[in-house]
């Protein structure tokens, strides 16, 4: 089966340093399409066994892994692979974090636990498709190549059981902010890691003196306006309020991610395909975007989510683990530029 129109034949889109060497790849690569592999995977290669009660799934898809940074949450990601054994895996970007590990070197063994099981998966037949992201761009320079099983690609066509045709791509040359200004997109990236960071160190501090789970946010918003606001009186101008700014940045936030999806969408129709599987905003959902299916397979620093096919070609997100997940169909504020 050939995926339609070639995604591997739009190169303008993904520019690498190495403009010659993608041309000369991209013809070499073998089609990666889940129907061609009915007939050759063996599907009674167990990685391990199948947990009683879940069948095998016949794909997953997870991105935004950022292995390398404080975020990455990895041992609830080994526990996700660990109850789900697949046919296909589809690393769909950001999977290791390079932008971060160039600024400080953050490598713990739950990390390389993460990695060695991605390898011994792609050992033990699974197979195993890389599709590189902004965080992990050098990646992007050895497209075309496989290591240790693991087949690296700028993006791909995956065919489900049902016969619906999905183009799977990273999704951050959609992303306007990194189109346009990259130093600002750094500096996104380095405010919200912060932010991380700074909220889980004031928890955990105020965990051991006993106290509860407090809102550094909720704090600073209420503090913020007040102090703002007598400043703003002080100096003759009229009360300014805080929230409905904030939920002015909330609504563009909101087109942020509609213009995402549009735009994702959009490119994966004119590319001939049913649908779209995507990561990038770190916002799970599937979702009709003008006719197009839009898959986005979520995060593992916040909301711990996969995009997993079932056998019958059933597709689903999977929240995982013990944090409270809110399943929420709206968009929320919490996409980030990543
Ligand atoms: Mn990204």
């Amino acid at each position: 089966m050939t995926p339609p129109s070639g995604p591997m034949h739009h190169a303008a889109l993904f520019k690498t340093g190495h403009a010659g060497l993608d041309a000369d790849l991209l013809h070499n690569l073998p089609p990666v399409n889940g129907r061609e592999d009915e007939g050759s995977e063996d599907v009674g290669l167990e990685e391990e066994d199948t947990p009683a009660g879940r069948s095998r799934l016949r794909a997953i898809f997870i991105s935004d892994l950022h292995i390398g940074t404080p975020g990455f949450q990895a041992e609830a990601l080994l526990d996700f692979l660990k109850h789900h054994p697949s046919d296909m895996l589809y690393l769909v970007g950001d999977i290791v974090d390079g932008w971060q590990l160039r600024r400080r070197w953050f490598w713990p063994q739950s990390h390389n636990d993460v990695v060695q099981k991605l390898l011994r998966r792609a050992r033990k037949g699974c197979r195993v498709i890389y599709v590189p992201g902004n965080h992990d761009e050098f990646a992007r320079h050895f497209v075309g190549h496989a290591f240790g099983g693991v087949e690296v690609v700028h993006d791909t066509a995956h065919t489900t059981a049902t016969g619906l045709k999905l183009w799977v791509v990273h999704g951050d040359h959609f992303d306007g902010v990194i189109q346009c200004a990259k130093w600002l997109a750094y500096v996104g990236d380095w405010l919200y890691e912060f932010t991380l960071r700074l909220n889980r160190h004031l928890n955990s501090f105020r965990a051991r003196i006993g106290l509860e789970y407090w809102s550094l946010s909720a704090y600073l918003k209420l503090k913020v306006n007040r102090h703002l606001n007598s400043f703003r009186a002080r100096i003759g101008l009229e009360y300014w309020s805080l929230s409905a700014y904030l939920k002015l940045k909330v609504k563009k936030a909101v087109n942020f991610i509609s213009d995402f999806e549009v735009a994702v969408a959009h490119e994966a129709q004119r590319r001939g395909f049913d649908g779209v599987v995507c990561g990038h905003i770190h916002h799970a959902e599937i979702r009709q975007v003008n006719g197009i299916l839009y898959c986005n397979d979520g995060d593992w620093v916040e909301s711990r989510t996969a995009l997993v096919e079932h056998a019958d070609g059933r597709l689903e997100i999977v929240h995982w683990g013990a944090q409270a997940v809110v399943v929420n169909r709206a968009p929320s504020a919490q996409a980030v530029v990543a």
